[in-house]
């Protein structure tokens, strides 16, 4: 049996992952920088660390013995979040830096990095509708400030470790990754968690108008997390040691993807545009055609099926009364 190490196991692709690891009858360690209640998704059986993998001490501590090496850990969120919040996103070097360091030091036999569509030169973004962004146009590099300085960075750190130090690694740049068991509220949910619940709000409060931030016109793709968990199982396991896209192609604009919840919803609102918040770049998709050609993934959820099953969880924790926010605090 082989030992995984999921780290940022107390997040939503992380605890997502650790079970499916888990689900597939394998040994798990989990590591995350958050007290364990306050975890997505949290699981006794296995053994569970809360520490701040920043520190090279704690990195040797939970890798020794582990085989595989999921890295999910970062301080991140959606535009509001990382707009605002550059340095501390930047300061997740450390974790990839600290961890390759002791991958090396225990011997592990593969280490994952989890990148971003962040990575991709600004320019190449700037109309809605773009072309999707094909692998090679992350150089040369304007990636977006902070968080994507850093996931570029880190990158190339792990081609560097997998260079001089004989390390494999696997490295996928995840396009707006979105699904149940993940932050709606609290200032780091991305887009379609935070629509899902401002509709949700409106519905239940008699509320006949929503805010959206920007115009409404600017694109993006959004993958289902279990198109997420797919494409990063196939990558982590093939003998290629590319960096691919794993994303979705299907662009929509932000307006589209509200008329679509709206239909989840079965309610019509206005739309008051705040030009005045956290935007991102103008347009943006995947262009799945390396990983398609050479790991054989393509997502299979489309956009509209995907959200009602996000926004049936997101329902229900809004009825039930809870809230993420408590989840999604920064340490
Ligand atoms: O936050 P996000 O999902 O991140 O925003 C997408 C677009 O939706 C932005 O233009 C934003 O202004 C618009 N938007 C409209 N209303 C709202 O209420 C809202 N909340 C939010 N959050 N957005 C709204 C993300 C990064 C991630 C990750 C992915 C990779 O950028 O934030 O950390 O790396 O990219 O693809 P987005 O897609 O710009």
């Amino acid at each position: 049996m082989s030992k995984y190490l999921v780290c940022g196991a107390g997040g939503f692709i992380g605890g997502h992952l650790v079970k499916r690891l888990m689900d597939q009858g394998n040994d798990v360690v989990c590591a995350d920088i958050k007290p364990t209640e306050y975890w997505f998704q949290y699981f006794e059986e296995n053994q569970n660390y809360s520490l701040d993998l920043k520190e090279y001490e704690n990195c040797l501590k939970v890798t020794e013995g582990t085989d595989f090496i999921y890295n999910m850990a970062c301080n991140m969120g959606g535009m509001g979040f990382i707009e605002n919040n550059k340095a501390e996103c930047m300061l997740s070097v450390l974790i990839n830096t600290n961890l390759l360091r002791a991958c090396i030091q225990n011997k592990v036999s593969k280490y994952f990095f989890s990148s971003s569509a962040c990575v991709y030169n600004g320019q190449k973004q700037k109309e809605i509708f773009v072309p999707g962004l094909k692998e090679a146009d992350a150089y040369p590099a304007e990636p977006e400030d902070g968080y994507g300085w850093e996931k570029l960075f880190s990158e190339r750190m792990c081609r560097h470790f997998t260079e001089d130090f004989g390390l494999e690694t696997r490295v996928v740049r995840y396009h707006n990754v979105y699904g149940p068991i993940g932050t709606y509220d609290g200032g780091r949910e991305k887009a379609p968690a935070a629509l899902c619940r401002k509709i949700i709000n409106a519905k239940m409060n008699n509320i006949d108008t929503i805010d959206v931030w920007g115009d409404g016109k600017q694109t993006r793709s959004f993958m289902y997390i279990d198109d997420c968990l797919d494409g990063t199982e196939k990558v982590f396991n093939s003998s290629k040691k590319e960096v691919y896209n794993v994303g979705s192609s299907e662009q929509v604009s932000i307006n589209q993807m509200i008329d679509m919840i709206e239909e989840i919803a079965k309610v019509k609102l206005k739309r008051n545009f705040q030009l005045d918040k956290p935007k991102g770049v103008r347009g943006r998709s995947s262009d799945n055609t390396k990983i398609e050609n050479e790991i054989n993934w393509s997502p299979k959820i489309n956009l509209k099926d995907g959200l009602e099953k996000t926004y049936k969880w997101i329902f229900d924790q809004i009825k039930s009364g809870s809230n993420t926010s408590k989840y999604t605090r920064s340490y």
